[in-house]
């Protein structure tokens, strides 16, 4: 039998702050740690429901993503490995916003509303990233559960993908694979090497990459799976967590905003570089030429080669399977164009964020989807997005240069803008087009006219209190100062 004692005596330990808001976004609850503490329990009693109504295991992972180390945060995952499903963010919302003498109040009006039984059996499994707030906040989650009855099982550390992964293999039988990590290694590594087989390297040296794993997860969980791979590459691991501080001047983040190689990295002249971000979702990969410029292969880059190699398989071997490749709107100019024009794969275009992209998706045999900031594929994993993108290279004999050389990105730039209330944006056709305040389009496309080969649009960011600007045009120059002239717009 439910008993809401132990809610209501677990919860005195897991006290909300009164009058804090936060809100369930795109990538779960982020904040700074010391407000987060109430947060976890809740989404601990949230899954235990989730997992009631969907009689499935539930996954809940304890990170902050690509934020600063003092930061945290915490996101649910649904039974096939997706995130949660939209109208729960919104119980999430209202759970962790309600003040502490309505809690449980909102808890039992969310179960009724979603039909939960709560006699069902609950089981969630739990994962965490390398901050020191994370050890203690997984402790929360499980407060949760318990409090709630559920059982559960704690991974410990495990970078998000992997998490991902193990709600889906447990959920599903074992069929996609064993929901341990020796299992998650096996199966991306085998698929690896069956691969990179047939790649014509005779008496090539074994492939080499070097590895910025932003002094995060990556770091740990790439040094316990190099092994099963090695054969086939061997990875140079940076930024392995044992000096520098988390997504401090390195990660995916930092090379993506910054265009420039991470600190902490000795990068050689034409070699494959690539970081990941804090909990190895991310990738994006890079190189010095030989005069020593500095060349970004950004997710709009790594969409465009798996794409391609998918492409040309089918019709080498006949298939008649639709491909499609979804992009955001800081998809680069140059990779929308070369996609269409050249290889003829149809593309299109959503909201930013990982499921508003993974739902489309969906809807093609082979959806191949990325942000232009390296998030995305199946399941959004720098692990194995590293070992196809690696396999590809073998497979079709292509240097880091040949690839990077497909097409050339427009020169672009992005900015934030500070507003008293970011929330009076709001967009259209997939965030490219202003709605109100009013006149703000008509400004930028005003904007736009002045400049060749431009494009510029604005949106409320849905992790930081602020509003993103986004330029391009035909030189570095011209698309700086779009972007700023669009932030003064802004205001
Ligand atoms: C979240 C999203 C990421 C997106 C970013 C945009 C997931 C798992 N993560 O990190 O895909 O690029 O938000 O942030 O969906 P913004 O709204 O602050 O620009
Ligand atoms: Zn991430």
């Amino acid at each position: 039998d439910m008993d809401l004692d132990a809610v209501t005596k677990y919860s005195a330990l897991h006290i909300k702050p009164s009058g804090l808001i936060l809100q369930y976004g795109t990538a779960g609850f982020r904040a700074k740690a010391e407000h987060l503490d109430h947060v976890m329990f809740r989404m601990g009693l949230l899954a235990v429901l989730r997992s009631k109504q969907t009689k499935s295991t539930i996954g809940v992972m304890v990170t902050a993503s690509h934020n600063p180390e003092e930061d945290n945060g915490v996101k649910l995952v649904d039974p096939l490995g997706e995130m949660l499903a939209a109208s729960w963010e919104e119980h999430a919302t209202c759970l962790t916003n309600a003040e502490q003498q309505d809690m449980l109040r909102v808890l039992m009006d969310i179960s009724e509303k979603e039909a939960v039984n709560l006699q069902q059996d609950a089981f969630v499994v739990i994962g965490r990233d390398t901050r020191p707030s994370s050890e203690k906040f997984s402790q929360c989650v499980i407060d949760g559960v318990t409090a709630l009855g559920g059982q559960f099982h704690d991974y410990g550390l495990l970078t998000t993908p992997q998490l991902h992964y193990m709600v889906c293999c447990q959920n599903t039988n074992g069929q996609y694979g064993k929901a341990t990590i020796e299992g998650y290694y096996q199966k991306l590594s085998q698929a690896f090497m069956e691969l990179t087989k047939q790649a014509s390297c005779s008496g090539d040296e074994r492939r080499s990459l070097q590895v910025d794993c932003a002094n995060g997860i990556g770091a740990l969980k790439l040094r316990e799976m190099e092994h099963y791979f090695s054969q086939g590459l061997s990875v140079q691991l940076f930024n392995d967590g044992t000096k520098g501080k988390l997504n401090l001047l390195c990660g995916a983040d930092f090379v993506k905003s910054h265009q420039k190689p991470p600190q902490g990295m000795e990068m050689k002249r034409n070699e494959r570089c690539c970081s990941f971000d804090g909990d190895a979702d991310r990738i994006v990969y890079y190189y010095h030429d030989a005069d020593g410029h500095f060349h970004l292969i950004d997710g709009d880059k790594i969409a465009t080669l798996i794409s391609s190699f998918l492409k040309e398989l089918l019709l080498e071997i006949g298939e008649n399977l639709n491909i499609g490749v979804i992009q955001t709107a800081y998809a680069n100019g140059s990779s929308t164009r070369y996609l269409e024009e050249v290889m003829k794969v149809p593309v299109y275009c959503t909201k930013t964020g990982v499921k508003h992209l993974h739902h489309k998706a969906q809807e093609f045999d082979i959806g191949v989807y990325f942000e232009a900031n390296g998030h995305g594929t199946a399941t959004g994993d720098a692990i194995s997005d590293m070992l196809v993108i690696e396999a590809i290279l073998a497979l079709k004999g292509l240097t880091v240069q040949q690839w990077d050389a497909l097409y050339m990105d427009l020169p672009n730039r992005q900015l934030k803008v500070k507003v008293a209330d970011r929330q009076v944006i709001s967009t259209t056709d997939a965030e490219r087009r202003a709605v109100t305040p009013p006149g703000l389009q008509e400004a930028i496309n005003d904007l736009v006219k002045k400049y060749r080969l431009s494009r510029a649009f604005v949106r409320p960011s849905g992790t930081e209190d602020i509003v993103r600007v986004y330029a391009e045009a035909d030189s570095q120059e011209s698309a700086d100062s779009l972007a700023h002239e669009v932030s003064l717009a802004v205001f």
